[in-house]
C-alpha cells in the first residue's frame, strides 16, 4: 500500500486551527466539532424545560431569533429593558443548570484563545432559522467585563459580523460553520457584532436551524 504526500498532509492537518481575528479576538475553527452532537442533544433537553421563545426589545420589536438560557442567570429582554434574571420569566423556575460539558468547553476555548480561568455563569442560547438575523449590538449587560465572551456555532453556517467600535462602522464578515468557536475579550470586549440573515439550508445535525451558545460571566 502506498502512502502519498496527500495522505501525509491530511494526517498532519489539525482538526482545529486557531485564526487570530484582531488583538483580543480569536476564531477557533472546528474547536467544538467533535462535541457538536452531544451539545445539540443537551440543548434539546434544556429547551424542554426552558423553551426557545422570541423576546421583545425595550422598543417593542419582536426579535426574529428565538432564545433561551442555562446557568445561574439568563439574559432576557422585554419592554422594561435588557438584563440578567435568575429565573425564567416564562415559567417562573430557575434556568436549567449549565451542563458540565458546556462549562468545560467554554473554559477550554477561552484558554486556547489566551483567557485562562474563565468561569461562565450564564449561557445564552440562540436559535436561528433561514432569514433570521441578529443586528449589530454589544454584549454589555454582564457585570464582569474583564471576562471574555465564548461563542459556539452549531448547525447551519452563518456570516458573523464583527469588529466595529460603533454601530455605524463597517464590520468584518466572518464565515462560521458548525463547531467553530469565536472568543473575544480584552480591548475588544465591547465590540459591536451581529449575524447576517441566515441563508436557506439543511444541516445533518440541526436541520433548518443554526444554534449559537454564548458563554458569559454575568454576575
Ligand atoms: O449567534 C452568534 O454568532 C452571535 C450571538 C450573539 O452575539 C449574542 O447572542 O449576543
Ligand atoms: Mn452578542
Amino acid at each position: 500500500m502506498s502512502f502519498g504526500l496527500g495522505d501525509l498532509l491530511s494526517c498532519l492537518e489539525p482538526a482545529q486551527a486557531i485564526e487570530p481575528i484582531a488583538a483580543g479576538a480569536v476564531l477557533l475553527r472546528g474547536f467544538a466539532r467533535e462535541r457538536a452532537r452531544c451539545l445539540v442533544a443537551a440543548i434539546d433537553e434544556i429547551a424542554r424545560s426552558a423553551p426557545f421563545r422570541n423576546m421583545v426589545t425595550p422598543g417593542g420589536f419582536r426579535m426574529s431569533v428565538a432564545m433561551t438560557n442555562c446557568g445561574r442567570a439568563g439574559w432576557v429582554t422585554d419592554r422594561t429593558g435588557y438584563r440578567y434574571e435568575p429565573a425564567d420569566p416564562m415559567t417562573g423556575r430557575p434556568w436549567p443548570p449549565m451542563p458540565r460539558p458546556f462549562r468545560r468547553l467554554a473554559l477550554e476555548a477561552a484558554a486556547a484563545a489566551g483567557y485562562t480561568g474563565f468561569g461562565p455563569d450564564a449561557c445564552l442560547m440562540n436559535l436561528y432559522e433561514p432569514g433570521t438575523r441578529l443586528s449589530l449590538h454589544r454584549d454589555e449587560n454582564e457585570r464582569d467585563l474583564t471576562a471574555p465572551i465564548v461563542s459556539v456555532s452549531l448547525g447551519l453556517p452563518a456570516v458573523f459580523l464583527f469588529g466595529s467600535h460603533n454601530r455605524g462602522g463597517r464590520p468584518r464578515r466572518i464565515g462560521l460553520e458548525s463547531g467553530d468557536v469565536v472568543v473575544w475579550g480584552g480591548p475588544l470586549r465591547l465590540v459591536y457584532h451581529g449575524v447576517a440573515p441566515l441563508a436557506e439550508g439543511e444541516h445533518p445535525l440541526t436541520g433548518r436551524r443554526r444554534i449559537n451558545l454564548t458563554f458569559r460571566k454575568a454576575l
